[in-house]
């Protein structure tokens, strides 16, 4: 609180202070600065002199619970302020500013699902990454045509431009509103976040009112450019026994240009969505006679993972790793003392019982390769050993988050453990490093950024608790990553249950990030086996584990692929590398004689010999994306040549068969882009 009782300090980013009568808003401020800056202001960020660090968002709880008023937080422009504090004014430029437009965007939302449908109870309408949802109970599912008129009732909403206001209740007096309405959802809101709140925060906006701790933007004019994009069922708490809710999602900007950009690579997604051309090119299935997250590669699909396989493999035994075989499953016993038992069973399938034993499915390789360093006595001699293989590994991950080929219950990992000396960590983490580098570039892929997976220190039930080890094991990293000028953020809670990891992220054209490539280090593992090796003094000595995958599972790497070529794959990749079309029927022999002298030379070709026009099945392999169609006719066979068509060039003409071979050759050895 301000010394003076009534006056205030305010702190500017400029590091002015000014003096302003306590209840002051965020908004006379910025008028007192700048009238743009005022009318530019969507949302105010504040921290109290005396305050701590930014208040991370917890779901529902940080919708609804009462703001902790020593926290720096976003405000509104019209919010009292009574205390000392630093303020920052945020216009629409500044990315935190979004979220709260589309919070605000989902009041405009419920707004107008009341005015169109009255009966209709709410639910929670939070700011998503993509934009925003509100859930309504209402008996009637809403309709395509429903859908059409919330949206045209929403810009009437905006067009009127009411003040979003915020208002207090007493807690009882609020609830005994939201009883009467019947709104069940309401109540329970209030009645589980705000239970030592005195009272509740409400925000209205012309007749419509709803439980919320805001902040908005200061009027429904500000919501410039949105969009209804679908609506999908959802159980009231998730619980399928409980009214089922009707979600509409929406997304909002603050210009059209932003919703317009956003739209235009949604549709570029779709296009390349992995499940969808895996589909149209045949790459993979997915069974509901086998399971969800458990796909199937089909013969194309197989062949661009097959050589995946091959190059890794390749490039670990250059690199003098070694490979071994070892099974998907084990006795429990061996998953209880890695520790994976007690910390990732949530993400195991369940234990089979067999005569006297359990087993489970393995899933992660490291305790099996554990054993393969115990078969035998090692000593620094043997050290760094790299044991690799392509391990087969089954995750329960819930059926909600399961998605084609880039999450899924069955996967192959292109895993190794490298079992080292302390002093060789760093080195062994460089080279790793540079393998990854070299595979990133012979896959073409550029955009890519190195995230430290911290623990969550909180979270005793997800990791090892051991304070000094991960505290070594970040320090390592960092010393690591540090030693290349590798930038880096940091993903607290991301860690593995045994050790933090540098983890390298890719991001989809949503901006949607995973993890494919990791590398972790590991002190947890080798002590619980009991790991030892003769040091060069002749006394035992407990190696390090590094864990890491370069190409990720080969499930997330085509599926990645996949989206990231489009489906248009470079010659190396590319399971069918060149359409064979022969013109009529007497061409047939040339074709075939071609399409033996192309396999001879190592390529992947398939000849259309359908009764088919010629334009049909160039068109077929122009589809499939297939990077040269040759097409033969009477000049090609006379001249043991080939007409070339290149995918996005199109026609080249007639082409010597040795040149063009010689050409295409060089594409697959150099691992080209082009064509
Ligand atoms: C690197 N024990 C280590 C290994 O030695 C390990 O399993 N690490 S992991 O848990 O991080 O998994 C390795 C990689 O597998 C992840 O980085 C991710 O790219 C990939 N992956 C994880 N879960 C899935 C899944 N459900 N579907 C497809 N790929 C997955
Ligand atoms: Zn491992």
């Amino acid at each position: 609180m301000g010394d003076s009782g009534d006056l205030i300090r305010v702190k500017l980013p400029d590091g002015t202070v000014k003096e302003f009568a306590s209840g002051v808003t965020p908004r006379e401020i910025a008028e007192s600065i700048s009238p743009r800056l005022a009318a530019a202001a969507v949302v105010a960020r504040i921290r109290p002199a005396a305050g701590g660090a930014l208040e991370t968002a917890n779901g529902e709880a940080a919708m609804y619970a009462a703001e902790n008023p020593h926290a720096e937080r976003l405000v509104d422009l019209s919010a009292p302020l009574t205390e000392d504090v630093s303020l920052q004014l945020l216009t629409e430029k500044d990315p935190d500013a979004l979220p709260v437009v589309r919070h605000s965007a989902a009041h405009v939302l419920a707004t107008a699902v009341l005015e169109l449908f009255p009966e209709t109870k709410l639910g929670h309408g939070p700011p998503t990454e993509s934009g925003f949802f509100y859930d309504f109970y209402r008996p009637t599912p809403f309709t395509p045509e429903d859908l059409k008129a919330i949206e045209a009732k929403m810009a009437g909403v905006v067009a009127r431009d009411e003040k979003f206001v915020r208002e207090w209740e007493p807690r009882e007096q609020g609830l005994a509103h939201f009883r009467a309405e019947n709104d069940f959802m309401k109540i329970h809101f209030i009645e589980r976040f705000t239970r030592d709140e005195e009272a509740i925060s409400l925000y209205r906006n012309g007749a419509f009112v709803d439980f919320c701790r805001g902040p908005h933007v200061p009027s429904t004019g500000r919501v410039k450019a949105f969009k209804v994009m679908s609506l999908s069922g959802a159980y009231w708490l998730g619980d399928e026994k409980n009214p089922q809710l009707q979600r509409i999602y929406g997304t909002a900007f603050f210009s059209k240009k932003d919703l317009d950009d956003y739209l235009e690579r949604l549709e570029e997604a779709k296009r390349r969505d992995h499940r969808r051309l895996g589909k149209e090119l045949e790459l993979f299935t997915v069974s509901e006679e086998v399971g969800s997250g458990l796909p199937l590669w089909l013969p194309k699909g197989a062949t661009i993972r097959r050589i995946l396989e091959e190059y890794i493999l390749e490039r670990e035994r250059e690199r003098g790793y070694q490979h071994v075989y070892t099974p998907s499953l084990a006795k429990v016993d061996l998953y209880i003392r890695s520790g994976h038992w007690a910390h990732y069973h949530e993400d195991m399938f369940p234990p089979m019982d067999l005569e006297t034993e359990q087993m489970v499915l393995r899933p992660m390789n490291c305790p099996h390769h554990i054993l393969v360093y115990e078969s035998r006595p090692r000593s620094y001699r043997d050290l760094p050993l790299k044991l690799a293989e392509l391990g087969t590994m089954y995750r329960y991950e819930r059926s909600g988050v399961l998605s084609g080929l880039s999450r899924v219950r069955c996967m192959t990992l292109n895993d190794a453990h490298i079992f080292c000396r302390p002093d060789q960590i760093k080195e062994e983490f460089s080279n790793v490093m540079k393998l990854v580098e070299q595979a990133y570039r012979d896959l073409g892929i550029t955009n890519y950024s190195y995230r430290l997976s911290l623990r969550d220190p909180a979270n005793k039930e997800k990791y090892v608790d051991n304070d000094e080890m991960w505290a070594l094991g970040e320090r390592v990293l960092r010393e690591a990553l540090d030693g290349l000028g590798l930038p880096y953020k940091e993903g607290r809670g991301e860690a593995a249950f045994y050790g933090p990891k540098l983890d390298i992220q890719l991001a989809d054209v949503m901006g949607h990030e995973e993890t494919y490539s990791t590398i972790q280090v590991d002190f947890h593992l080798p002590n619980q086996f009991d790991l030892s090796y003769t040091g060069a003094d002749g006394k035992f000595h407990r190696p390090v584990m590094i864990h890491r995958a370069i190409i990720s599972t080969m499930e997330r790497m085509v599926a990645y692929l996949i989206e990231h070529y489009g489906g248009a794959f470079p010659m190396w990749l590319a399971p069918v590398q060149m359409g064979l079309v022969p013109i009529s029927e007497r061409h047939q022999e040339y074709a075939q004689k071609v399409q033996s002298e192309l396999q001879n030379a190592g390529f992947r070709v398939e000849l259309d010999s359908r009764n088919e026009k010629m334009n049909a099945k160039i068109r077929d392999f122009t589809l499939q994306k297939v990077p040269y169609v040759l097409v033969m006719g009477d000049k090609e066979a006379a001249a043991n040549a080939v007409s070339v068509r290149t995918r996005g060039k199109g026609d080249q003409g007639s082409v010597p068969l040795a040149e063009f071979l010689a050409k295409a050759g060089k594409l697959v050895s150099e691992k080209s882009m082009e064509l």
